[in-house]
C-alpha cells in the first residue's frame, strides 16, 4: 500500500529539482554540444568569456572557426594538437575559405586564448580553452550569447602535430551561442 505522504514528498523533491536549473534541466553546467562527421564541440558562455572543448577525428591537429563566411574565411579560428602530453593551442583567423594565419602574424593581432589544454586517444584528439567574446582583436569575431553563427571544423592528417599542414577534413555547421 503506498504511503501517500511519501508520494508527495517525491513529487515535490522533483519538481524542486526540475525548476531549480530551468535552463537544460539534463545538464546542470550548461555545456552545449553539437556534433558533424566526427567533430565535437562543446561550449558554454562563463560571465565574458567562452569555454570550449573540440573533439575531432586525427591524431593530429584539430581546428574549430567561429563566425565566419563560408568555410574558414573571416572565421576566428582555434587551432591545436596534443604532442606527447603537451598541447599547443594557437588563435588563427580564416584568411579565405581554406587558409588560417596565427594572429600573431597579422597586423595589430594578438593571441587571446587561456586555459589551454588536451588530450589525444584512440586515433581523436580533443583540444580545451578559453576565450573572450569579444576579445576587440580585429582577427577573432566578436560573439554575442543567444546569436547564431557558422562554425567550421577543421583536421589535419594523422600524426600531423603542427599548425601549417594541410587539412584532411573540413566541415561546417552552425550553432547558436
Ligand atoms: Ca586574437
Ligand atoms: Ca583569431
Amino acid at each position: 500500500m503506498f504511503n501517500s505522504k511519501y508520494v508527495l514528498l517525491s513529487v515535490l523533491i522533483i519538481l524542486i529539482l526540475f525548476t531549480g536549473c530551468d535552463e537544460n534541466p539534463f545538464d546542470p553546467n550548461n555545456w552545449n554540444t553539437t556534433s558533424k562527421d566526427g567533430f565535437e564541440l562543446k561550449w558554454r558562455v562563463s560571465g565574458s568569456d567562452l569555454e570550449v572543448e573540440l573533439e575531432g577525428p586525427s591524431s593530429g591537429w584539430v581546428a574549430v572557426g567561429f563566425g565566419g563566411s563560408y568555410l574558414m574565411h573571416d572565421a576566428n579560428i582555434i587551432i591545436g594538437y596534443v604532442s606527447g602530453s603537451s598541447a599547443h593551442i594557437r588563435d588563427d583567423f580564416g584568411i579565405d575559405s581554406n587558409t588560417h594565419e596565427s594572429d600573431s602574424n597579422l597586423q595589430g593581432g594578438e593571441q587571446n586564448v587561456s586555459d589551454k589544454s588536451g588530450s589525444e586517444s584512440s586515433g581523436n584528439t580533443e583540444i580545451r580553452f578559453t576565450t573572450p567574446l569579444d576579445s576587440g582583436d580585429l582577427w577573432d569575431v566578436a560573439l554575442t550569447e543567444g546569436q547564431s553563427y557558422n562554425i567550421v571544423f577543421i583536421c589535419g592528417e594523422d600524426g600531423a602535430d603542427d599548425f601549417t599542414s594541410d587539412y584532411k577534413t573540413i566541415t561546417s555547421t552552425s550553432i547558436t551561442l
